[in-house]
C-alpha cells in the first residue's frame, strides 16, 4: 500500500437506484436506431515511425453539439502535443537498414504544424521550438538534429538499438553513464537521440517517465549493471503504474563472465526488469533484432509500460549483417463495435445519475475534446482519476473533480450515488477508487479501456467490458449520438443534479479567501496565487506528500495535458519531471510542487535543470519533516513518543539552488510568495521558491492548529 495518504471519505450512500423511467427508455430507442457512424479499420498494422507525425483533422470542425458551449469551443485547442499516430496506418514492418524513410529526416516540428494550423497552434515536439519559432533565444540548448542516415553497411548491436529507439519515437535518453555500454551511448549519438546526463538514475527515469506520460512517446533511462539498475527501479515502478511508454536499458557483465558474481552482476531481467511490463536480456546477437522489436511493441501497444532491456557490454560492439531489418509493427487501434456503442449509449442516457470516470487513457489518446463533447451531448458530468485530473478543463460545468487523496467527500459521494459509472482509460487504482470501493458491489458500471480489467480479484463484474482505443470509442459513440435526438426532459433533469453537484464541489474546493496572519505561508493561497499567476498552458508536476492535498484540492487545470503526476506516490518525481516536461516544451512555464522530504531526494538534479537550461520553478513547501508520514503516528494517538524518524532538520533549499547556478529564495508570507513566483516567471533560469509552511498544516480536512 502506498504511503502517502489523508483522510478518505468514508461515507457510504444507499442512494443507488436503478435506472428508471419512461423517458429515459425513448432516449434508448432513438440512440438504437441512429445510423451507426463507426469507421471501419482498414489494415491490420501501423508503422511505428514518427509517432508524432500523423496529425488528426481538427476535431471542432467535423462535430457539431447539439448546444454549442462555449466551453466546448474554449478547449478546441487544448491539445498540445500531435496525435498519436493511428490514424494511418501504412506498412507493415519498418526496414531500419540502409536508407531511411524521407519523414525520418523531415524535421517533425514543420511536416505536423502544416497540417493542424487550424485546430491545434502549438504542436510541440521535443526540444524544437513550437509554432511560429522566431529567433532562437541565445540561451536556448542547440535545436535537435534530424535523424542522421543510418550506415549502409554492417551496424553494431548498440547503433541497431538506437536506430531502432529512435524509430520508435525515442529523441531523449537520461542517464548516468557507465562503462558497461559505451558502445550504447555511441549508438544513441549517431542516431540524433539526445543523451542527458542526470546527477541519480532515479530521476534518470522520472525524467523519462515524465516525458512518456506528457507525450505518450518514450524516453529512454539508462544505467549500468546492477547498481544503475536498482537505482533506476522507482521509475520503472512509476512508469508501470502510470502506464507510460518507456524504455530501460540496462548495461550487463560481458557474456562470459555471466553466472559467476561478476562485478555488480545481477540477474536484472528477473529482478529490477521484474518491476517492467516487459524484460529481456540480450545473449545471442542473431536474436537482437527479434527481441528489440519485442521490447517496442511492449512499450507501446496496449496498455503502454515501461520495456527493460539488459544489454551485456561484450553483445553491443558486435556487428548485425547490413541486411538486418527490424520488425517493430504494431496492431492497429482496437475499433469500437456498432454494438458496443450503442449499448454504452444507453447505459448513460437511460441512469438519472451517471458519471464518466476517466483516466489518464484520456489523456494519452489524446481525445479530451471529445470527451466533453460526448459529456455535453449526455449531460453527463465527469470525475477524474487520481493525479488525472487534468482529463477535461476543470472549469466546465459537467466537471465534478479528481479522486483520490486530496480530494473533498462530494467526489466520493458523488461516484458512490452514481446509477450507472463508465470508466474509460482509468485502471481504478486502489487511491482512484477510494480503496476499491469504487465501483461496488451490485454498482451498474461499465468500461472501455485498450486492457479491460477483466480479472481483477474483488472486481465487481462490469455490465459491460469494452476493448477498444478511448478516442475510436469517443468518437464513434458522438457522432452516433449526433444522429439520435435526445429526449430533453430526461436530459434536463440530469442537468439539474448536474448544476447541484458542480456547485457543492466548487464550494467544497474553493480556497479560504481570509487574509492569513499567521505564521509562514497559507498553503491554500499559495496554491491560488500560483493559478492565477501562470499561464493556461503551464505544466505542473507535483512530488507525494501531505502538501500535494492542497494541490489537488484547490488548483484548477484548464487545458489536458498540462500535469504530471506520479500515480505510483514516488516521492523525488516533482523535479526530474519538471526538468523532461521543460525540454518538452522549452516555451512554457513548468512549476513543480514539492515537500522538504521529496525535493531532497533529488534536488541534485538542479543543477541539470541549470545545465540543460530548463526554467523550472520549483516550489518547495518546507515544514522540516516527513509531514504525511507524521500525520498517520499521530493519528495512533502515540503522542510525542509515537513521533518516530518524521522530524528533519533545517535545508537551506535555496542556498542549495544558487550554488547549482539556479535562483532561490525563501518566503515567510503569503505576499513574499506571490513576488516570488512573478519574479520566478520573469528569471531567465530556474528557480527554488523555499515557501515556510508551519508544522501547524496538516491537510486540507484540518483546520490549521499551532503546535502545543
Ligand atoms: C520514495 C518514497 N519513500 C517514502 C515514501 C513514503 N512517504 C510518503 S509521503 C512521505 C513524506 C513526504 O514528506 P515531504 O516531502 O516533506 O512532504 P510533507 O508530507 O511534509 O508535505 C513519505 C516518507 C514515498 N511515498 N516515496
Ligand atoms: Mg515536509
Amino acid at each position: 500500500m502506498v504511503d502517502e495518504r489523508t483522510d478518505l471519505p468514508t461515507a457510504a450512500s444507499d442512494e443507488r437506484d436503478g435506472a428508471t423511467g419512461t423517458a429515459a427508455e425513448a432516449i434508448a430507442d432513438e440512440v438504437i436506431d441512429a445510423a451507426p457512424a463507426v469507421e471501419e479499420p482498414t489494415t491490420e498494422t501501423v508503422a511505428t515511425e514518427e509517432p508524432t507525425t500523423a496529425v488528426e483533422e481538427p476535431t471542432t470542425e467535423t462535430v457539431a453539439t447539439e448546444e454549442p458551449t462555449t466551453a466546448a469551443e474554449a478547449i478546441a485547442d487544448e491539445v498540445i502535443d500531435a496525435e498519436p499516430a493511428v490514424e494511418e496506418p501504412t506498412t507493415e514492418t519498418v526496414a531500419t537498414e540502409g536508407s531511411t524513410s524521407p519523414s525520418e529526416d523531415e524535421p517533425i516540428a514543420e511536416s505536423a504544424a502544416a497540417e493542424i494550423v487550424e485546430a491545434e497552434p502549438a504542436p510541440i515536439v521535443d526540444g524544437a521550438p513550437t509554432a511560429e519559432p522566431a529567433e532562437p533565444a541565445a540561451d536556448e540548448p542547440p535545436a535537435e538534429a534530424p535523424a542522421p542516415p543510418e550506415p549502409a553497411g554492417p551496424r553494431t548491436v548498440g547503433r541497431f538499438i538506437a536506430d531502432a529507439l529512435r524509430a520508435a519515437g525515442v529523441r531523449y535518453a537520461f542517464t548516468v553513464p557507465g562503462e558497461s555500454f559505451l558502445g550504447l551511448l555511441e549508438g544513441l549519438q549517431a542516431a540524433g537521440i539526445r543523451v542527458v546526463a542526470t546527477r541519480h538514475e532515479g530521476a534518470a527515469a522520472f525524467m523519462a517517465e515524465a516525458h512518456g506520460q506528457l507525450t505518450g512517446r518514450p524516453a529512454a533511462a539508462i544505467g549500468t549493471r546492477g547498481v544503475g539498475a536498482a537505482n533506476l527501479a522507482i521509475g520503472i515502478h512509476t512508469a508501470r503504474q502510470d502506464s507510460s511508454p518507456m524504455f530501460v536499458l540496462v548495461g550487463q557483465v560481458e557474456r562470459k563472465f555471466r553466472g559467476r558474481e561478476a562485478f555488480q552482476e545481477i540477474d536484472q531481467a528477473a529482478t529490477i526488469g521484474g518491476l517492467a511490463a516487459h524484460a529481456i536480456e540480450l545473449t545471442a546477437v542473431a536474436d537482437v533484432p527479434r527481441l528489440v522489436g519485442d521490447a517496442v511493441r511492449a512499450a507501446l501497444v496496449g496498455r503502454p509500460g515501461p520495456a527493460f532491456l539488459s544489454v551485456p557490454e561484450d553483445i553491443l560492439d558486435e556487428e548485425l549483417p547490413a541486411e538486418t531489418q527490424l520488425d517493430t509493427s504494431r496492431p492497429a487501434p482496437i475499433r469500437p463495435e456498432p454494438e458496443d456503442v450503442r449499448a454504452v449509449l444507453h447505459f448513460l442516457a437511460a441512469a438519472e445519475r451517471p458519471v464518466i470516470f476517466a483516466g489518464g487513457g484520456v489523456l494519452r489518446a489524446r481525445t479530451s475534446t471529445d470527451l466533453v463533447r460526448l459529456a455535453e451531448l449526455l449531460r453527463v458530468p465527469v470525475i477524474a482519476g487520481w493525479r488525472r485530473a487534468d482529463v477535461i478543463p476543470n472549469d466546465h460545468p459537467l466537471y465534478l473533480g479528481m479522486a483520490g487523496y486530496g480530494s473533498p467527500s462530494v467526489v466520493r459521494e458523488r461516484l458512490e450515488r452514481a446509477d450507472a459509472i463508465l470508466v474509460v482509460g482509468c485502471r481504478l487504482s486502489e487511491i482512484s477508487s477510494f480503496g476499491y470501493a469504487i465501483p461496488a458491489a451490485g454498482q451498474a458500471w461499465m468500461q472501455i479501456d485498450v486492457e479491460p480489467l477483466e480479472d481483477r480479484p474483488g472486481l465487481p463484474s462490469a455490465t459491460r467490458s469494452i476493448r477498444a482505443d478511448a478516442r475510436a470509442f469517443i468518437r464513434a459513440a458522438v457522432a452516433r449520438l449526433q444522429e439520435a435526438v435526445l429526449d430533453a426532459a430526461s436530459a434536463d433533469a440530469r442537468e439539474v443534479i448536474n448544476v447541484t453537484d458542480r456547485t457543492a464541489w466548487e464550494a467544497a474546493t474553493a480556497p479560504d479567501a481570509t487574509a492569513w496572519s499567521g505564521p509562514g505561508v497559507h498553503p491554500a493561497h499559495a496554491v491560488a496565487a500560483v493559478r492565477r499567476l501562470i499561464p493556461d498552458d503551464a505544466i505542473v508536476t507535483t512530488d507525494a506528500g501531505n502538501f500535494g492535498l492542497w494541490v489537488a484540492r484547490h488548483f484548477r487545470f484548464r487545458r489536458p495535458g498540462t500535469f504530471l503526476g506520479p500515480t505510483s506516490g514516488a516521492m523525488g518525481y516533482g523535479l526530474p519531471a519538471a526538468i523532461a516536461a521543460s525540454l518538452v516544451h522549452r516555451d512554457r512555464v513548468v512549476v513543480a510542487f514539492a515537500g522538504d522530504g521529496g525535493f531532497a531526494m533529488t534536488m541534485a538534479e538542479l543543477e541539470t535543470a541549470v545545465r540543460e537550461k530548463a526554467k523550472v520553478i520549483a516550489i518547495v513547501f518546507d515544514n522540516e519533516r516527513y509531514g504525511t508520514i507524521r500525520m498517520h503516528q499521530d493519528r495512533r494517538g502515540g503522542g510525542a513518543e509515537g513521533a518516530i524518524a518524521t522530524d528533519l532538520g533545517p535545508v537551506d533549499f535555496a542556498a542549495i539552488a544558487r550554488a547549482c547556478g539556479a535562483r532561490g529564495i525563501r518566503v515567510e508570507t503569503d505576499s513574499a510568495f506571490e513576488q516570488a513566483v512573478r519574479q520566478a516567471l520573469a528569471n531567465d533560469r530556474p528557480t527554488v521558491i523555499q515557501v515556510a509552511l508551519d508544522r501547524g498544516w496538516v491537510s486540507p480536512d484540518q483546520p490549521f492548529a499551532a503546535e502545543a
